[in-house]
């Protein structure tokens, strides 16, 4: 029930983002109340992400930033040269660099839903790589995008870095997965971060560090709702979790509701008892049999792949 696809900003007269509201109410009127993980990242959970990355506990940015640090001269060797790359999502990434570095590209294609972010982004990468071609693409990545045509016949490498693909249900990222084979074409290869199943204790302590940062990018939902919805959620009556689902291999952030309460969202009433939860988000954890599976239920064969030196993070090359 949780729609995870990205769509453009559309806004009502009072300046109201409508697909947010929609899910808003649609989500908190269900009876396990979920919400979509994309409504996350405003600007100031855009932020708390990043502070994420940098805490102790939250291993995957490291693990991923070693792996495509140090494995450079085997990215190059099965990757080839010359390649277009498409970075899916590619955001303000600070990992598309390790990966350039490694392999001569032929051109560089960051394709984002947020386009000043975007431009911003890729002025940015072609001052670090004066000669490399670099063509932003604004557009929704969950569906087939047209490339440039100064790209279409060179092969191309999908990038996909930072098990992403982990926040999806398994139809929505087969779904994604086979949009990225139709926009890349044949011959392609696709490199892809996935997070690995490992320990509870681990898993659930990078998804509920100490300082209470992942606490805070939690919560930080519910007073988006707040701030924009007019809505009255009693957000110091919330604490943050994160559990691990073991049927779906996957680690759930849930606000938890500390005693019975009623609000209001957008003009209509809820009301929720004592330790009734809002889930917030997914995200999958995979071995190698899950992501095998994933990748080839989305069109991709998996080709090669590589863990950091703990075992936790993997990062796959597939071809089309
Ligand atoms: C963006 N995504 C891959 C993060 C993850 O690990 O699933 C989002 C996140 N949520 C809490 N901490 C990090």
């Amino acid at each position: 029930s949780q729609n995870e696809g990205i769509q453009l900003v559309n806004l009502d007269e009072s300046g109201v983002d409508i697909a947010f509201r929609e899910d808003v109410l649609a989500g908190l009127s269900q009876s396990q109340k979920a919400l979509p993980a994309r409504w996350l990242y405003d600007d100031a959970g855009s932020q708390l992400f990043e502070d994420i990355t940098q805490v102790e506990e939250y291993y995957p940015t490291r693990c991923e930033t070693e792996i495509l640090s140090s494995r450079g001269a085997e990215f190059a060797e099965q990757i080839g040269k010359g390649r277009a790359v498409v970075e899916f999502g590619s955001g303000s990434s600070v990992k598309t660099p390790l990966l350039l570095n490694a392999i001569e590209p032929g051109a560089y294609v960051p394709l984002d839903i947020a386009g000043d972010f975007l431009r911003a982004a890729a002025a940015e990468l072609s001052a670090k790589f004066p000669g490399l071609p670099v063509y932003p693409v604004e557009a929704d990545f969950m569906k087939r995008v047209e490339l440039p045509d100064a790209v279409k016949s060179k092969p191309k490498l999908g990038f996909f870095p930072g098990s992403t693909i982990g926040n999806m249900v398994p139809r929505t990222s087969v779904d994604l997965l086979r949009s990225m084979r139709e926009t890349l074409g044949d011959n392609a290869k696709l490199l892809i971060g996935m997070d690995l199943i490992k320990d509870t204790e681990v898993l659930e302590a990078a998804y509920d560090d100490a300082a209470g940062v992942t606490a805070q990018f939690n919560l930080n939902l519910l007073r988006r709702i707040n701030r924009e919805l007019d809505g009255t959620i009693p957000v110091e009556q919330f604490h943050h979790e994160a559990r691990w689902n073991d049927t779906f291999a996957r680690i759930e952030m849930h606000a938890v509701a500390d005693a019975d309460m009623e609000f209001s969202v957008a003009d209509r009433p809820f009301a929720m008892q004592a330790g009734e939860t809002i889930h917030t988000e997914n995200s999958h954890k995979f071995d190698v049999r899950s992501s095998n599976t994933l990748l080839l239920a989305g069109h991709w064969t998996p080709c090669a792949r590589w863990t950091d030196a703990q075992g936790r993070f993997s990062v796959i090359l597939a071809e089309a």
